[in-house]
């Protein structure tokens, strides 16, 4: 029995020198499998006396149980040492804080905008949109804009390719009209009609690029209209609103005579701080004026009847008066070392 003490030791040997389970199942074979040495073996009973035969079979399946066990111990050990090798590949350090998610927010003009429409909401002006891409008549013609003016031209107003008189908003000015039509329309067989009060923010649109022009930007036009709404009426309405736009009763408004074509007559509206690091300054913040009886009539409504005043200004300007910035082009570059300190 010298022979098979042998091929045992040889057996846990060569299972000792495997290093991965693959190879161990083939040294397996070698011994086990179905003409491994062992197995031989056992086949090679069948040839014996019965006596010889007796102690043979015992000792080579003695022998066989021990080879198993060390197979299956050599199995435990490689499952063991696989799996450490894995958890120490795959480590984690559950001891790291959190990346978190980033709370969004909203943007800078976006904020400015909603205070807009909260402030004029207190006065009952409701927000009225409309198309971006709009038509001449309602851009141009409608408010009593001139054929040959130069508003009108590829040099300063974005034209769509292959659409005659099709282009981009210059001003939400359009959105006004369009309102007027829809309102004198729901209210053409009530007695009367009840006054138009509305607000209309949203991107416009002219060829112009530099630090403090953006082809895109944002504009926020005002309209209320009825019987016997004045010019004054106007001023107390900006006066107002800008006083509790920058919350302060600090502040000075001046009209200065201007001109545009929809309305007559016109004015720049400015105004300083009385205290602060711009106090004393004026600052130029929309333009306004009484609605021309033209741009009435475009819009349906009678001007013997009907007066109205109109106001727009630039949101985006607005925006960087509230937040004390200085470059147009930071609201849109999304660049959120700048947005994220709006949250
Ligand atoms: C400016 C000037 C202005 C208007 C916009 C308007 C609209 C209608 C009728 C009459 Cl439907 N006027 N809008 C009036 C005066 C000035 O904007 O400097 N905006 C940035």
């Amino acid at each position: 029995m010298d022979q098979l003490e042998q091929l045992v030791s040889q057996a846990v040997a060569d299972f000792e020198t495997v290093s991965d389970a693959n190879s161990l199942e083939q040294a397996k074979a070698r011994y086990l499998g179905k003409s491994g040495s062992l197995t031989e073996l056992l086949k090679g009973l069948g040839k014996m006396e019965p006596e010889a035969r007796k102690e043979a079979g015992a000792a080579i399946n003695r022998a066989k149980a021990t080879v198993e066990q060390a197979l299956e111990a050599r199995r435990e050990a490689l499952r063991k040492s696989q799996l450490a090798e894995q958890l120490a590949a795959e480590a984690l350090d559950v001891t790291l804080p959190g990346r978190g998610n980033g709370n969004g927010g909203l943007h800078p003009v976006t904020r400015v905008l909603e205070r807009i429409e909260m402030l004029f909401a207190g006065i009952g002006f409701s927000v009225a949109d409309g198309p971006e891409i709009e038509s001449d008549w309602y851009n141009f013609t409608a408010l009593n804009t001139p054929e040959n003016h130069p508003a009108r031209s590829m040099h300063d107003t974005f034209y769509l390719e292959d659409a005659p008189g099709v282009l981009l908003r210059t001003h939400t000015s359009p959105v006004q009209v369009r309102y007027m039509h829809q309102h004198v329309e729901r209210y053409k067989d009530a007695a009367t009609m009840p006054d138009i009060r509305i607000i209309a923010p949203g991107r416009v649109y002219r060829v112009d690029y530099d630090a403090t022009h953006s082809p895109m930007f944002h504009q926020i036009e005002g309209l209320w209209v009825g019987e016997r709404v004045s010019f004054a009426d106007l001023k107390g309405v900006i006066a107002d609103f800008l006083r509790r736009f920058f919350e302060t009763d600090a502040l000075q408004v001046r009209f200065r005579p201007s001109f545009f074509p929809f309305t007559e007559p016109s004015a720049e509206i400015d105004f300083a701080f009385m205290s602060g690091p711009n106090k004393g300054k004026w600052l130029e913040i929309a333009g306004c004026g009484v609605v021309h009886p033209k741009v009435l009539r475009h819009g349906g409504i009678d001007p013997e009847r009907y007066t109205g005043f109109a106001f727009g200004m630039g949101l985006d300007r607005l925006t960087m008066l509230r937040y004390g910035v200085d470059d147009l082009r930071l609201f849109f570059e999304n660049d959120l070392r700048f947005l994220s300190q709006f949250r």
